[in-house]
């Protein structure tokens, strides 16, 4: 009786085992989906994540990043749905593609928003960090997936043919390529401009080809990296909105690595966070993103972004804060209208949030 029941446990514990050894058996290679090109700000900072992951795991956990929205087919905004399901195990995911499905998403959207405050960088990290921050998050996980942490595309700005763009009278009439999510066409109509929804995988051809007179996206991260100069002369740096970046797993990929593991990813994430927002940043801010792209050894050949644009024949508007003042007033009707849309109390934690920054 006591030989069978000793037995019994064995047969148990083998079974543990092999439950274990079954979870802790990694795929060769994970997914991780960014929709612009290896050249982005975007896609140096996947690829350092993934890097940062291989490394400190002794090459365990194999993450690959899939540039160009190839996963999706192009169809960036059918990201979230794609992870959800698991065909995609990570992505490095923007609001603005998200933001179609997760309504919250569009906060950052919100036209001269965080540009109306003193300091947008410091507007945008106080949300991030602060409760406004917490609700996004929360809103993200709502849907099934993992949160894994922030990152930055960068302030939007708009490049075009025409120009240059200095109030916004400016904007009539102007055809522009914007990406498939509702609130953009909401504010570049209001500014009585002509928005046109193309995929960022075909827009760059539609600038060849001209069909439109311009766009926007950040300077550093897109516009610099796809020389925006060979087919738009102005830019227009009125820092309307921000698309922050953000790194997602599938939950059932997430839950699946160990603790030990989660760890490591999660401080990969941390590391790619500061690495993401000193490329966007780079020459916008007070000098503080050279300096830390210095001292980790990974400043880049361009740490004028601005003034590349200059050097390439491009005309380049500063916007003053009394400039950016008068496209806020310009842009109520959208800010009004999306704030009942996102939600009004994450609208307000995020005025408060950003009433803090120092
Ligand atoms: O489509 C865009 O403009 C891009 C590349 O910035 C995003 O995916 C949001």
């Amino acid at each position: 009786m006591n030989r069978l029941f000793s037995r019994a446990l064995l047969a148990i514990a083998a079974l543990g085992l092999c439950a274990s050894a079954a979870t802790a058996a990694y795929k060769t290679e994970y997914k991780l989906s960014v929709v612009p090109g290896a050249t982005s700000g975007w896609g140096q900072t996947a690829t350092f994540f993934a890097d940062c992951v291989r490394e400190k795991t002794g090459g365990r956990i194999n993450i690959k990043p899939y540039f160009g929205a190839q996963l999706m087919a192009g169809k960036q905004t059918s990201e979230l749905l794609l992870v959800r399901r698991g065909a995609i195990d990570f992505a490095l995911a923007s609001t603005i593609n998200w933001s179609p499905q997760i309504k919250e998403l569009n906060l950052t959207a919100l036209p001269f928003f965080i540009a109306n405050n003193p300091d947008r960088y410091k507007a945008m990290d106080a949300i991030e960090k602060g409760k406004s921050g917490k609700m996004l998050e929360q809103a993200i996980e709502k849907t099934g997936v993992k949160f894994i942490g922030w990152s930055e595309n960068g302030f939007r700005e708009l490049t075009t043919s025409k120009g240059p763009i200095e109030k916004p009278e400016d904007m009539k009439g102007m055809k522009l390529r914007v990406c498939g999510t509702p609130i953009f066409i909401d504010i570049f109509s209001t500014l009585g401009a002509n928005p046109q929804a193309i995929n960022w995988s075909e827009a760059v051809t539609g600038f060849q080809q001209g069909i439109v007179d311009g766009q926007e996206n950040p300077t550093n991260g897109i516009n610099v990296p796809t020389k925006v100069w060979q087919w738009h002369k102005y830019s227009t740096d009125w820092h309307y909105m921000i698309d922050p970046l953000f790194f997602t797993a599938n939950k059932k990929v997430w839950d699946e690595f160990s603790p030990e593991d989660q760890k490591i990813i999660l401080e990969c994430a941390a590391a790619a966070e500061l690495y993401g927002k000193a490329l966007s940043r780079l020459g916008n801010d007070q000098g503080q993103a050279l300096e830390y792209l210095k001292k980790i050894g990974k400043t880049p050949a361009i740490t004028d972004p601005q003034g590349e644009l200059e050097k390439n024949g491009m005309t380049v508007t500063r916007y003053t804060p009394e400039m950016i003042k008068k496209f806020y007033d310009a842009t109520k009707s959208v800010r009004d209208d999306w704030t009942k849309k996102i939600g009004p109390d994450l609208v307000k934690a995020a005025e408060e949030d950003m009433k803090n920054a120092k």
